[in-house]
């Protein structure tokens, strides 16, 4: 491959919602430029960025992918974005390395709850946008309803750029709006190709209104261009374009092409948009990034050749025989192939061997690479997704895309208790390549917890295990961290007397308890006067109750938040020590506090949960289910959503993030905190401590 300079380089995230045709046309635009060689189908599972087993077997985008297209003496770099929500993630992470996105919306179904998602991103990082509407040649295809539903659901703002000839089974063409011609197809096309035409008689009326429409628009974006657009000028065709990329940069306009990548048509005519329209790597805004390991200072970074190099690795993925193979946007400064660079997010020095350009999973070695560029290389040692690459001598951190936090929990346990280990560090692993996987170990459960942003999202990373690290794990409810605490006071002896031949034991305390405010864990108060226990046993006392107060009186859960008072309690001059006092503790705890109104702690999550209007009554009635507590509620008056905030037990939330997404088509999304523990109403607490009570019979009937 070429040299490509800064200029020559458009890099563009391919977005939307599930199976909207992302990785199709990806595949498709890099076939047709002649960049990639075969035109795959996810069908066969052989599409150019969907290569991972996961995503050939299950048929739909897991992993960003890396693809390029050389087109016009440009290099268009594609990264496909996976649509589903499970995978969110990384569809960010690819807009953090592009400059634009291709918005992609099947023309069956229209915009979804993906597409929304996905076109708001790229807006609020200000990046141009390119609506595609995808699939034109699918049963029920529309072009007017798509078009119809970007402008009531997206932005009225959206301008075709072209128009399908026929749909469905006879889509046979497009009216290119800014040649004036029309570009038709042959049954068989392999790459596009098409014949040009005048506009057909039959596609007249069609043309004139939207041609109208575009130039309307382009010239209403500048005051002088619409002056000389209503004296009857014509609008010369660079103008337009140059009009048209001006308004994208700004976000006035969003112009919409016509493909159907599985036929290959329209694929030229967008290639070709896309490099007059889209903003080349040159163009990057300024980045600001933190310099030195510390990051005492900001600097501006630009896409400079004669800059020092920095780049985002947007993705690393570990291969079994491979290795990592790390991606990453150079954001300034040039890089050769063998360079020693710099990771000041960790410290590390990285050399960069057999520096690549990736199309899909195939990499192709290169000498150089510019700025703006995206490139990849394998095997780097301390490299992981979100890092900057940079050089020892200017270290920069550049800020990390901000990816959706993981809300939904699953405990892990390896099927073979003998691989534990190796499940760990391969979780370990999985979450360097994707952080919006987490897991944590849970001290009270004694569970290892994994989290994710959907189940989808976690089964997926539980093949990913058995594929990359040959360990297998399954995915259970966590447990729920119960806690005991009580809501009386109460005093009690705890004694412990033995006399087995030889020397005895004898520990004997007086104690009392009193319940403590949430949170306030555990105190022990020493009230013994005149040496009823001697002083170095009484540790011991405070000791046992501790001990006993782990398996708590109810459930066997911990009990927290209470004080002991030790008043009085006896000693024998010579079967007394420290053993026999913590049993009398330990005696001392069970026998009050049992007597002291024990009830059952649960924790509990602070939610807030954003919802159109219209599922507003169902999410209410849902948090009410799940013995929620509504703290209070806001409508946003311009986006007609309703934030609430509601308090919801622990144990009611599991899975939550899949329900809200039934109940509301996935319109909702939350987001969740710990609150704190509050004593457990009496109906569901008795349940809790029956299947306690329950599991201890079978432990006993099994000993
Ligand atoms: N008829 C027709 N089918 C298409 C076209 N493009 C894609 N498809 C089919 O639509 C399905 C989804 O296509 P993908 O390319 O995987 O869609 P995607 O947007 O990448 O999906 P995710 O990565 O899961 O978000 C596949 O079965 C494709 O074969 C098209 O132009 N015409
Ligand atoms: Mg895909």
């Amino acid at each position: 491959m070429r040299d490509y300079a800064s200029t020559e380089i458009r890099n563009v995230a391919v977005v939307g919602h599930g199976a909207s045709g992302k990785t199709t046309l990806v595949d498709a635009l890099a076939f047709v430029s002649g960049s990639s060689k075969r035109h795959g189908s996810i069908k066969d599972g052989t599409a150019l960025t969907d290569f991972s087993p996961e995503e050939i077997e299950r048929k739909y985008s897991i992993n960003l992918g890396c693809a390029y297209a050389e087109w016009m003496d440009t290099k268009i770099n594609l990264i496909d974005a996976p649509g589903y929500a499970d995978f969110h993630g990384d569809a960010i992470s690819a807009l953090a390395a592009a400059d634009g996105a291709l918005v992609v919306i099947g023309a069956s179904a229209g915009v979804e709850v993906g597409t929304e998602t996905m076109f708001h991103e790229a807006v609020t990082r200000k990046d141009p946008v390119l609506f595609v509407v995808s699939m034109l040649d699918k049963e029920h295809a529309s072009f007017d309803r798509t078009y119809e539903s970007i402008k009531s659901r997206l932005t009225n703002k959206v301008i075709p750029v072209e128009v399908p000839i026929g749909e469905g089974a006879s889509f046979r063409g497009i009216l290119n709006l800014f040649s004036k011609k029309a570009h038709l197809y042959k049954k068989g096309t392999k790459a596009g190709e098409y014949d040009e035409a005048e506009i057909p008689a039959d596609q007249k009326p069609t043309f004139d209104k939207y041609y109208q429409e575009l130039i309307e628009t382009i010239a209403s974006t500048d005051d002088a261009m619409l002056e000389r657009y209503l004296e009857g000028q014509e609008i010369a065709r660079d103008e337009a374009i140059a009009a048209m990329k001006e308004g994208m940069k700004k976000g006035e306009l969003f112009p919409l092409f016509c493909v159907s990548a599985e036929q290959t048509y329209g694929t030229r005519a967008l290639l070709t948009k896309i490099v007059e329209l889209m903003p080349s790597a040159f163009e990057m805004e300024e980045l600001h990034a933190l310099t030195g390991a510390e990051g005492d200072k900001t600097v501006e970074i630009h896409a400079k050749d004669d800059a020092p190099f920095s780049a985002l690795v947007f993705k690393t993925q570990s291969e079994p025989h491979v290795g990592d193979v790390s991606c990453f946007r150079i954001m300034s400064g040039v890089v050769v192939n063998g360079a020693e660079v710099f990771n000041a997010t960790r410290n590390a020095t990285e050399k960069l061997g057999h520096l690549a350009v990736a199309q899909g999973k195939e990499r192709t070695e290169v000498n150089k690479l510019h700025a703006g560029d995206i490139g990849c290389v394998a095997k780097l040692k301390n490299t992981h997704t979100n890092d900057t690459l940079s050089t020892k001598e200017h270290p920069v951190r550049l800020p990390a895309p901000v990816l959706p936090e993981p809300l939904v929990q699953f405990a892990v346990h390896a099927t073979n208790r003998n691989d534990e280990e190796k499940v760990q560090a391969g979780l370990h692993r999985l979450h360097d390549e994707d952080p919006t996987f987490e897991m944590h170990y849970n001290q009270e459960t004694h569970e290892t917890i994994v989290s994710g942003l959907g189940e989808r999202h976690l089964e997926v990373n539980m093949a990913k295990l058995k594929r990359k690290f040959g360990v297998t794990a399954e995915l259970t409810k966590p447990q729920i961290a119960y806690r005991e605490t009580i809501k009386g006071k109460g005093e009690g002896q705890g004694r412990h007397k033995k006399q087995s031949g030889g020397r005895g034991q004898f520990g004997d305390c007086w104690v009392r308890f009193a319940p403590l405010p949430r949170g306030e864990g555990y105190v022990f108060d020493d009230q013994i006067v005149g040496g009823a226990i001697p002083g170095k046993f009484i540790p011991a006392v405070d000791r046992g109750i501790q001990e006993a107060a782990v398996r708590g009186v109810l459930a066997g859960y911990p009990m927290v938040d209470f004080k002991v008072e030790c008043f009085d309690g006896s000693y024998h001059s010579v079967d007394s020590n420290e053993m026999s006092f913590k049993m009398a503790g330990i005696l001392a705890f069970k026998a009050v506090a049992s007597k002291c109104k024990p009830v059952l702690l649960e924790p509990l999550d602070e939610l807030e949960i954003s919802t159109p209007g219209q599922f507003l009554g169902d999410v209410m009635g849902d948090i009410s289910a799940r013995r929620g507590q509504i703290l209070g509620s806001d409508t946003i008056a311009d986006t007609g959503r309703t934030v609430v905030r509601a308090v919801i037990p622990q144990a009611e939330l599991h899975l939550y993030a899949t329900d809200l997404s039934s109940m509301t088509h996935g319109h909702a999304g939350f987001t969740r905190k710990f609150r704190g523990y509050e004593e457990m109403p009496g109906e569901a607490a008795q349940k809790i401590i029956a299947e306690a009570s329950k599991k201890t019979d079978e432990v006993l009937a099994e000993a």
